[in-house]
């Protein structure tokens, strides 16, 4: 009996440092609320290739894309903090949600320019932005993006703000947004980005505001005549692992994630950037009509009334470290 007994407890023993010793493997799950054609899904596959390389294969990547898993960024997010999905990529929007923090890279014309923001988010501001996230059960990896927003709209041109003024405007799951556009005379609506296109072509909505990626892969041409560069907002995307899979994941394989990920951020950026011009250009053909020289400067004004909120929100001296950074 006693020697039954040993020699259960050493097979126990062997079979768990066996099992402790298999190196670790796992295909992760990642989502988005854009198609295929979107740079977060083209940055997620090259994301995938790179960590599969660096572990041998080990660790694998199937993608979601085109909310798959979730018709919007808030409720992909709220299913990565369950674990359900182990990867989300896509704009920070929705994120103060969940991270309040976050929302301050939502103010309009915080950013100069898209060098301005890699200098942010790949700072230190951006460092404790995504270690807030930690709180939210969520492991932020890196800032992607989704790019400068732009309005859109099926009425009129427009070119300023009294051009928008009472156009009924979707906008993302977020106070700043919100509280900007009306302080800018339009009728503001938050609503989860798989609603949106029925919301356009029905007429429910006069309008809405995304990067050209967004306008150009998702079709937005075929219920939004008119285009105006207004650039008004930088949305920065993210890399977001669930906080439950993160921890299974062995120290030297979290290393070698993270790594990946700031990789593909610079490929991801780098998609939407070099194409961005060549993507209006694509929008003019599929029949839109694009106002480029847009009054920022008069939009930026007519905005400023929220800023005073905003400084409140975030404070003043956060607010200017952004924009002071060089
Ligand atoms: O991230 O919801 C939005 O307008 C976002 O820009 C879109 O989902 C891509």
């Amino acid at each position: 009996m006693k020697k039954t007994l040993s020699l259960t407890i050493i097979l126990a023993f062997l079979a768990a440092t066996l099992v402790s010793a298999a190196p670790y493997k796992a295909t992760l799950k990642l989502a988005s609320a854009t198609p295929m054609t979107h740079t977060y899904n083209l940055g997620a596959e090259y994301f995938a290739k790179l960590v599969s390389d660096r572990t041998d294969g080990r660790i694998t990547m199937k993608i979601y894309p085109d909310g798959q898993l979730g018709k919007g960024e808030r409720e992909l997010l709220e299913a990565l903090q369950q674990g359900t999905i182990d990867l989300y990529v896509g704009s920070t929007g929705p994120l103060g949600g969940f991270s309040q923090s976050m929302q301050i890279l939502d103010i309009p014309f915080l950013f100069r320019s898209y060098e301005h923001a890699d200098k942010v988010l790949d700072g230190k501001i951006g460092e404790s932005l995504m270690a807030d996230l930690g709180k939210s059960g969520m492991q932020g990896l890196a800032f992607w993006e989704n790019g400068f927003r732009n309005l859109t709209n099926s009425k009129r041109p427009v070119k300023t703000p009294e051009d928008a003024r009472g156009l009924k405007i979707r906008t993302m799951e977020n106070a700043v947004h919100i509280t900007a556009w009306k302080a800018a005379g339009v009728s503001p609506s938050p609503m989860a980005w798989g609603e949106v296109f029925g919301a356009l072509q029905q007429g429910v909505m006069d309008g809405q505001e995304n990067p050209v990626v967004v306008l150009l892969t998702t079709k937005v041409y075929e219920v939004q005549k008119y285009m105006s560069l207004t650039q008004h907002v930088y949305s920065p995307a993210m890399a977001i692992m669930s906080a439950r899979s993160w921890e299974k994941i062995p120290k030297a394989d979290q290393t070698v994630i993270l790594k990946a990920a700031k990789d593909a951020a610079v490929y991801q950026r780098k998609l939407g950037r070099d194409n961005e011009s060549k993507m209006v250009d694509e929008l003019v053909q599929k029949g839109m009509m694009v106002t480029k020289d847009v009054d920022k400067a008069a939009f930026q004004a007519a905005m400023q009334p929220a800023f005073a909120e905003f400084a409140k929100q975030f404070g003043k001296e956060k607010i200017d470290a952004i924009l002071n950074t060089k």
